[in-house]
């Protein structure tokens, strides 16, 4: 079966507040395993449910995980209803998102975070995370309150984006038109 599609900006799905799991079915199982699917597929190491159009909790995550050859084996968390408890210290990181296209920015982070979230059997972990792992855990949660990483950097950056995706949006579009002529 094929892949779900990951929704890309400015889908205004992806603005959407999500709303928490109140009881993990067969229907979250699988929608869980179909994102990790994506996730390694795109490759990302992280992949929230709104990014494939459910606006729900849900968030899949491998920051070990790389498509190198030292690569340590692939380890997805699937975490359901995740929250910052704590966050403290600030770090930059040049981010990525699987829904913003060829663009890549420094963002403003807190460096250190305790998260809180259930897995599928309904256990709770919670886990201090700094470095990219603080930074995936933000990016994620970003997701599910509809927000994208091109919301934390300047107006100028953002606006230069949106530009260079109406430009493609465009030619995408005249391009389709002449290939029905
Ligand atoms: O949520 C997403 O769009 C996934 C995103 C997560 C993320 C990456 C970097 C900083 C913050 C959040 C990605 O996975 S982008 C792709 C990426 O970073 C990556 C892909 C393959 C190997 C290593 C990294
Ligand atoms: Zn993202």
């Amino acid at each position: 079966m094929a892949l779900r599609e990951v929704l890309q900006f400015p889908d205004p799905r992806l603005k959407r507040v999500s709303t928490p799991v109140t009881e993990v079915t067969d229907e979250i199982r699988s929608l869980a395993a179909d994102m990790i699917e994506v996730m390694y597929d795109e490759p990302g190491i992280g992949l929230a449910a709104p990014q494939v159009g459910c606006a729900i909790r849900l968030v899949v995550m491998d920051t070990e995980w790389t498509d190198e050859e030292n690569d340590t084996g692939q380890d997805p968390r699937v975490m359901i209803n995740p929250e910052i408890l704590e966050k403290d210290g600030q770090l930059v990181w040049n981010e990525g998102c699987l829904s913003v296209p060829d663009f890549q920015a420094e963002v403003e982070r807190a460096a250190h975070v305790v998260v809180r979230y259930t897995d599928l059997e309904g256990r709770e972990h919670t886990e201090d995370a700094t470095e990219l792992r603080a930074v995936c855990f933000q990016h994620e949660i970003d997701h599910l309150d509809g927000i994208l990483f091109i919301d934390r950097i300047s107006r100028l950056k953002r606006n230069m984006y949106v530009k260079k995706r109406k430009k493609a949006a465009k030619l995408e579009q005249e391009e389709s038109s002449a290939s029905l002529l």
